[in-house]
């Protein structure tokens, strides 16, 4: 969500500005800024639009220097414009800035009262003004923005750059991914990696409370209290390929067709052996899930939906009762906390804000035993969580979420069998079956992207729809849940799901035949139960879209269309089945013309409450 690009060099930065922000375009924004120091001068440059906008004005204007702040902006306070773009300035000084300060409008009422005109409708503002007070009173930028910094309540990622020291820019976090890149020929900041490989791939990932200096040489990190710490640097073994679009239409399109790989490599772990082993999950893995009686998934979105199928998977296979909960309504009721469960945490990003302040709820609540399943390996949420899962799905760019859900599919299946196995309930020649499944998942994925044309034509007769229904029931209930929020994000078109069961108890009064139904139709235990409530759909005139598979046999007829899916594949089955779903919306924003890899109000990873 947002991003920050920083740098510092001897040559010229404005194209290492544009380019940073070009690859965090897919976190989602509405409007794009940039500061400089060039000869002496602090010049801003926003646009009310994309990253193309900014870069054709920075041409325009001839704008180049040494040292300067970026920023692409999802609005939160005020609405996206030219006047609330970042950065935001305080006399010579200017800020960009990732996230919400919730105490904003005191320090505004304390800052206006002192004089200073606030020109946006942004919580950013304040920041500005309130460093620059610090100024004022004669502290130094990098003390100036400690000291503020120390009175911001809330998440910020923020650069800060002064046209009195051009020699220096200072950034800091709390609550907001920050990283620092240290290249050949200067100093750099950005809110993800991918940003920075342009110049560097050596990394430090800031720490919450860091408050830190950047030098064209040197960096300097200190903490909330002014104490200096020391931070490794990692080398980023992320390829710049990972974020190129190749032969691909759309981001969306590629990591679709990505899974197969995405799923090999996150399954890599247990390709050698014939067994689980609890330390796939983390060194502390059995003396953390010894003894769990209970699981609870946290979760947003389409993580949620993971953890949803996940249910069915725990309480069948590892007979372990499972409640799943969204994850920004768990923090904020009265829950029962209970020692012996497994907190799980989900999410692509690992930075999604309601779903680490579940997580630290869960926590300060007594619940320690925490597991988090992300595809981000240094991000907030794994540093909190006592176990973790690393998918292994690359860097996702669509801001819909399709590779990251079925490697998240994948790690949960590894603890449904994990926590069987803990429990003595999965006899050797059952786990020898699932992970020989598991490992043939791969391959089984592969076949199922052949159908592509099909699901092309049907994507054609879809998106002239203004609703649609999705249908399932058991563990492929929460796969229609998937398929309708991929619809609803990326064509716009209204899509709700339904248990197939509950349709006769309310949404059977929308069915007609302007009302396109999509049922989830595997050769699984409740097929009968759900070809009856296909039955009940098409005495209403509504047009059926069923994707079976092998063994389903489901006819053919009038306005019933059926797509076979190659296999069927037992438990593992809502991994293949939620596929054609991804590619039945990609395609039907296609036909509708969306913005498919950045649909209109959406941001990837969700920073913000
Ligand atoms: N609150 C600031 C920054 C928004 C943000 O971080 N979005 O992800 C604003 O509204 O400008």
């Amino acid at each position: 969500m947002c991003g920050i690009v920083t740098a510092i060099s001897t040559a010229d930065i404005v194209p290492v500005l544009l380019e940073g922000l070009r690859k965090l375009e897919y976190r989602g924004y509405d409007s794009a800024g940039l500061a400089i120091v060039s000869n002496g001068r602090l010049a801003r440059l926003r646009a009310a639009g994309r990253v193309a906008e900014l870069a054709a004005l920075a041409e325009r204007e001839h704008a180049s220097a040494r040292i300067g702040i970026a920023h692409t902006r999802w609005a939160t306070h005020g609405v996206p414009s030219e006047r609330n773009a970042h950065p935001h300035i305080s006399g010579g000084l200017a800020v960009v800035h990732n996230g919400i300060i919730e105490n904003f409008e005191a320090i505004k009422s304390a800052l206006q009262a002192r004089g200073y005109v606030f020109e946006s409708d942004t919580d950013t503002e304040a920041i500005a003004h309130l460093i620059h007070s610090k100024l004022a009173a004669g502290a130094d930028l990098f003390e100036a923005v400690r000291l503020a910094t120390n009175e911001l309540h809330g998440a910020y990622a923020i650069a800060v750059l002064a046209e009195a020291e051009p020699e220096r820019a200072v950034v800091a976090r709390s609550g907001a991914p920050l990283l620092l890149g240290v290249g050949e020929h200067g100093m750099y900041a950005a809110s993800d990696t991918a940003a920075l490989l342009q110049v560097t791939r050596q990394v430090i990932y800031l720490e919450d409370g860091d408050v830190a200096e950047l030098r064209l040489a040197s960096h300097r990190i200190v903490r909330p209290d002014g104490s200096s710490v020391e931070r490794e640097i990692h080398l980023s073994s992320l390829s710049a390929d990972a974020v190129e679009l190749g032969q691909f239409r759309h981001y969306m399109q590629k990591e679709i067709f990505e899974q197969p790989q995405a799923l090999a490599q996150t399954l890599e772990i247990i390709t050698g052996g014939g067994s689980v082993a609890p330390q796939l999950f983390g060194a502390r893995a059995l003396e953390v899930l010894g003894g769990v009686q209970r699981v609870l998934v946290l979760a947003c979105g389409t993580s949620y939906h993971a953890g949803l199928v996940a249910r069915y998977w725990l309480e069948s296979v590892a007979k372990v009762p499972c409640s799943v909960e969204i994850a920004s309504e768990y923090r904020y009721r009265d829950s029962v906390p209970d020692p012996d469960t497994l907190v799980v945490v989900i999410s692509q990003s690992g930075e999604t804000a309601d779903t680490l302040a579940a997580l630290k709820h869960a926590i300060a609540q007594g619940m320690q035993r925490t597991l988090a399943i992300c595809n981000v390996p240094e991000s907030a949420i794994v540093r909190e969580a006592s176990l973790r899962f690393i998918t292994r799905a690359g860097p996702e760019i669509g801001v819909a979420s399709t590779k990251a859900f079925t490697t998240q599919l994948a790690a949960l299946a590894l603890l449904t069998l994990t926590l069987a196995k803990l429990a003595g309930r999965l006899p050797e020649e059952q786990e020898a079956r699932h992970l020989q499944n598991l490992r043939h998942l791969p391959v089984a994925v592969q076949k199922v992207l052949e159908l592509e044309p099909e699901i092309e034509r049907w994507a054609q007769r879809f998106a002239a729809k203004q609703h649609a229904l999705f249908l399932g029931r058991g563990r492929h209930w929460p796969i229609a849940m998937e398929g309708a929020l991929k619809l609803k994000e990326i064509s716009y078109i209204h899509a709700e799901a339904y248990a197939a069961g509950e349709l006769k108890h309310g949404p059977l009064a929308l069915v007609d035949r302007d009302m396109p139904v999509i049922a989830v139709a595997p050769a699984d235990e409740l097929l009968e139960k759900l070809k009856s409530n296909l039955q009940e759909v098409r005495a209403r005139g509504g047009e059926l879209y069923v994707f079976a598979d092998a063994g389903s046999e489901i006819p053919e007829s009038e306005g019933v269309h059926i797509l076979h899916m190659p296999e069927h594949y037992g438990m593992l089955s809502p991994v293949l089945h939620v596929v054609p779903l991804q590619l039945l919306s990609y395609h039907a924003a296609l036909v509708k013309g969306t913005d498919v890899d950045k649909p209109r109000n959406l941001a990837k990873s969700v920073t913000v409450e």
